[in-house]
């Protein structure tokens, strides 16, 4: 194909809406409030992640991009040109021509669950790539995904950068790489990043910025709940904490009520004592064992792995 292709394969809104609506009032009504990280990302939260890249604290996307700029020989190497990259989670503005320059590939195919910020960052990528089709598709990852047909045949890349895949717990984690494995099919590698066990201090700092971008990000959450859900929350009388989890290897972020209080979203009424909190984040890290074992539990072999000079991020390729 010569032609830039920027057609959004489109996926039902209704669909996310309900999922959405079903996810926070289970959330909510459960004895440890808790709704799944994934609802961040609505068009002023995927900005909102964009500024906490750029944080002084928040080294991951800094580590992988390193990795990403130093290794494209090798990445060139074992993963050879004509692939499609399919992103899982729409490309940032600095990572994915890194990768894309390095390795020549057929096409590129982002998947992100917000089609406004999919459909920006997708005309942004083809302008940069002239004559490399691209074909963003709106859609939730966790679930096998169609990939457009135009793509038989050739032999698939996924991308998952970022250390996404800790959000997880790890049987979601392992669901989610099998989920890959099968929306990729046979021939595929597998190019993921996962942030390594390190210092708690700088952990911590990474998910409580001294500017508080983070602490908005977090926030965003129950205004999208209030714009969305038709609720009446008040943002100002949350907290926003990050806290490590030695047991789990994971950073926690959870909204914490600063004082009893009561609302509604959608229709139904919720108390919080002082200091009860809703989960809204893990963020599990690894070391090197560990990202190999869950990598193989999700039916991936790992083949190569790289660090960043700080040994803080890794990149592990696996084949299907
Ligand atoms: C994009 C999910 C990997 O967990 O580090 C950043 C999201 N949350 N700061 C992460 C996030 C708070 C980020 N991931």
């Amino acid at each position: 194909a010569t032609q830039t292709d920027i057609r959004l394969v489109d996926l039902d809104d209704h669909g996310i809406d309900r999922a959405f609506r079903a996810d926070v009032l289970e959330g909510l009504g459960s004895s440890r409030k808790a709704i799944p990280a994934r609802w961040f990302y609505d068009d002023e939260g995927s900005r909102l992640f964009e500024d906490i890249t750029r944080l002084p604290e928040y080294y991951p996307t800094r580590a992988e991009t390193e990795i990403l700029r130093e290794r494209a020989t090798d990445f060139a190497g074992l993963i050879g040109p004509g692939r499609a990259v399919v992103e899982f989670g729409s490309g940032s503005s600095v990572k994915t021509p890194l990768l894309l320059d390095a390795i020549d590939p057929g096409a590129y195919v982002p998947i992100d669950i917000a089609g406004d910020f999919l459909r920006e960052s997708s005309a942004a990528l083809a302008a940069k790539f002239p004559g490399l089709p691209v074909h963003p598709v709106e859609a939730d990852f966790t679930s096998t995904v169609n990939l457009p047909p135009d793509l038989q045949g050739m032999a698939k890349l996924g991308f998952f950068p970022g250390s996404t895949i800790g959000n997880m717990v790890p049987r979601a984690a392992v669901d989610l790489l099998r989920t890959m494995r099968r929306t990729l099919g046979g021939d595929a590698l597998l190019l993921i990043g996962v942030d390594l066990i390190k210092d708690i201090d700088v952990l911590t700092a990474a998910y409580d910025d001294a500017a508080g971008v983070t602490a908005a990000f977090n926030r965003n959450l129950l205004k999208r709940i209030n714009r969305e859900l038709d609720g009446d929350i008040t943002i100002a009388a949350f907290a926003h904490r990050a806290r490590w989890n030695d047991t789990y290897a994971r950073i926690e972020m959870h909204l914490e009520a600063r004082a009893e209080i009561a609302f509604t979203v959608a229709g139904r009424s919720f108390t919080m004592r002082a200091g009860e909190t809703i989960h809204t984040e893990n963020s599990h890290k690894f070391d090197l064992r560990s990202a190999n074992t869950l990598l193989l539990a999700g039916h991936w072999t790992p083949v190569e792995r790289w660090t960043d000079s700080e040994d803080r991020f890794s990149l592990i390729l696996a084949r299907a």
